[in-house]
């Protein structure tokens, strides 16, 4: 058992000598930690976390790749409700590295003495929804059931991991890892012959590091990326100093701006400025670095013409950057606008392709045929590896949702609700799934957000509300199919007022993996104006949801109609 957590055996035991809950959360990750803290530790109730790990972390328990750090900036990448917690942690770098991630969040779940009700080692097998004793029942694959009036799923947007079925995968006789499965004692790569797949915000990541001691490493590119650099560097005392004096400031940016960013995006557009100008605001954005820079005008995501300014800006600096002009046409062959996909920051990863020992594939000309057992071999023959790293992507947003084999109301399980693509209302809740609670779920910012932000805001929405139940005695609470309805229909049309539909082959889609609806699933509406619907709602008495108690006669009656 690692990090001073509960024994799975002593879990189990209290567990299975209490195994009623007033609340279950799957994971502990970001969302889960902070939602044990408040149903726990501020509204008093009895509630058990169910992780799969056997440490904290969620996401970041799991992606221990070559090179992992996190895109958002240390000092926003924080929990922000505790000004202690702000004050006692100190970031290393500008951007964390995977390792300080999990030590944050060790830290947190530590002084929060919060590893006592985490059941590690765990993974819920399936939940169904008991309406005569309106229980949610939560199967285990350590044997257990256990249940709760309500059911939280913390289980984050990108942890279900998308393995490409290529043919002949497992005849393979080297090794294959997927990026968000990385093994804990790490991958010794040197002297191998390394193929990676993938050149999303993972893939751009991994490759600088696995270049340093692999023999040779042949990148398969589908589709080519646009990536700014990230400009990573260690804290200044100063600014550690400002962060922590600032912290008010910050967060009031934060809570204001469109992706819950310490930044907020610029008013000017791409052609309120000349060409020039435009040029140096955009040199000089390259110059800071990161996520900023898609900041700089407030229409690139909105209007094609300013989009492709930016776009081609990025593309001149790969062909800047990458001298031989075979691998340069490849990795600046961008077909899609600037940030429709996330837009992947990086530690030199152009510039990796510079070294002898590293070369890319572009599989739009010639598609991998298969996996063989000496390696991947494409239209146009064999690459021989004794290494294949999938930096693949996940089954976004829903595939770890649609695993834990939930069932709702008249045994509907969420699976068939949702065949057509995610229903939720704010993200939060579906119908035919009572008291089900769904922490950044489809249709919520999200994955378009600084993530501990759009945590933050749903973890504390569902606890006050949660809160209000407990206090008004409601029994259940689920949202109307009208309410659902009107609000997958305003989802897609904030996302298609603006470009980012265009990238068809993007993850936001569910378009990488194979049969998944082709849905837009975050809210693109901006974490401002979401934060603002949801405060609406509540303080209309949780409108468009139906808030009902149970009569001593049995009847149930809605109480908010
Ligand atoms: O996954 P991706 P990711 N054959 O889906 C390719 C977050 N994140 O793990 O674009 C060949 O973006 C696929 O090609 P295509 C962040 O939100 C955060 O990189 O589908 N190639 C693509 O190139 C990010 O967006 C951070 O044509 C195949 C790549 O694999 C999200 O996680 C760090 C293929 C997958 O890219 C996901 O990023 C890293 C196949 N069969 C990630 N299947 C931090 O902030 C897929 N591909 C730290």
């Amino acid at each position: 058992m690692t990090n001073g957590s509960t024994s799975a055996a002593e879990q189990t035991t209290r567990a299975g000598d209490a195994g009623r809950y007033d609340a279950v959360i799957i994971g502990a990750g970001f969302s889960g930690m902070y939602q044990l803290h408040l149903l726990r530790d501020r509204l008093g109730l009895k509630a058990r976390v169910i992780e799969r790990g056997d440490g904290v972390g969620g996401t970041w328990y799991w992606n221990r790749y070559p090179g992992a750090r996190c895109d958002s900036e240390s000092h926003s990448y924080s929990y922000y409700f505790s000004d202690e917690l702000l004050k006692e942690w100190q970031w290393s770098e500008r951007y964390p590295q995977q390792p300080e991630i999990v030590r944050y969040l060790n830290y947190v779940a530590d002084k929060l003495d919060l590893k006592r009700d985490i059941q590690f080692e765990t993974s819920a097998t399936a939940a169904r929804y008991d309406e005569k004793a309106n229980l949610w029942r939560v199967e285990t694959d350590t044997g257990e059931t256990v249940s709760a009036k309500y059911l939280i799923t913390a289980v984050g947007c990108l942890s279900s991991a998308n393995v490409p079925d290529i043919p002949g995968r497992d005849s393979f006789k080297g090794q294959w890892y997927h990026t968000g499965q990385w093994p804990h004692e790490g991958v010794d790569f040197t002297g191998k012959r390394v193929g990676q797949i993938g050149t999303g915000s993972t893939g751009i990541q991994a490759v600088p590091v696995i270049a340093e001691t692999a023999k040779t490493l042949t990148v398969f590119q589908r589709t080519a990326n646009y990536s700014i650099p990230a400009q990573n560097h260690p804290l200044s005392d100063e600014f550690k100093t400002w962060a922590k004096d600032s912290r008010d400031e910050i967060r009031r940016t934060m809570h204001a701006s469109t992706n819950g960013h310490p930044f907020l995006i610029s008013e000017r557009k791409v052609f309120d400025v000349s060409a020039e100008e435009r040029k140096a605001i955009y040199e000089k954005a390259w110059e800071v670095g990161g996520l900023r820079f898609r900041a700089e005008f407030q229409d690139l995501l909105f209007d094609k013409a300013a989009n492709d300014t930016a776009a081609d800006f990025l593309k001149s600096k790969i062909r800047e950057i990458v001298k031989d002009p075979q691998k340069a046409k490849v990795l600046s062959d961008i077909d899609h606008p600037f940030a429709t996909k996330r837009p992947p920051i990086d530690t030199g990863y152009f510039e990796t392709y510079n070294r002898d020992n590293v070369s890319v594939v572009n599989l739009r000309e010639t598609p991998i045929v298969e996996i063989t057992e000496t390696g991947v071999k494409t239209s146009d023959g064999e690459y021989e590896l004794d290494i294949i790293v999938f930096a693949t992507g996940f089954d976004a947003m829903t595939g770890s949702l649609l695993k834990l084999g939930i069932v709702g109301r008249d045994g509907v399980t969420l699976n068939k609700a949702w065949e057509a693509g995610p229903r939720t209302y704010l993200g939060v809740q579906a119908v035919g799934f009572p008291n089900l609670f769904t922490i950044t779920g489809p249709g919520s910012p999200s994955v378009l957000c600084n993530m501990p932000v759009a945590i933050e805001q749903h973890v504390e929405w569902v606890a006050n509300c949660i809160e209000k139940m407990e206090t008004d005695g409601i029994d259940r609470i689920e949202p109307t199919e009208e309410a659902v309805t009107g609000w997958v229909d305003h989802v897609n049309e904030v996302a298609n007022a603006t470009l980012l539909p265009q990238a068809g082959h993007s993850w936001y889609l569910g378009a990488n993996v194979p049969g998944k609806p082709r849905v837009f699933m975050p809210y693109a509406g901006g974490m401002a104006r979401f934060r603002g619907i949801c405060d609406g709602v509540a303080a209309k008495g949780y409108e468009g949801f139906v808030l009902s108690r149970d009569s001593a006669d049995s009847r149930t009656e809605a109480v908010n109609a």
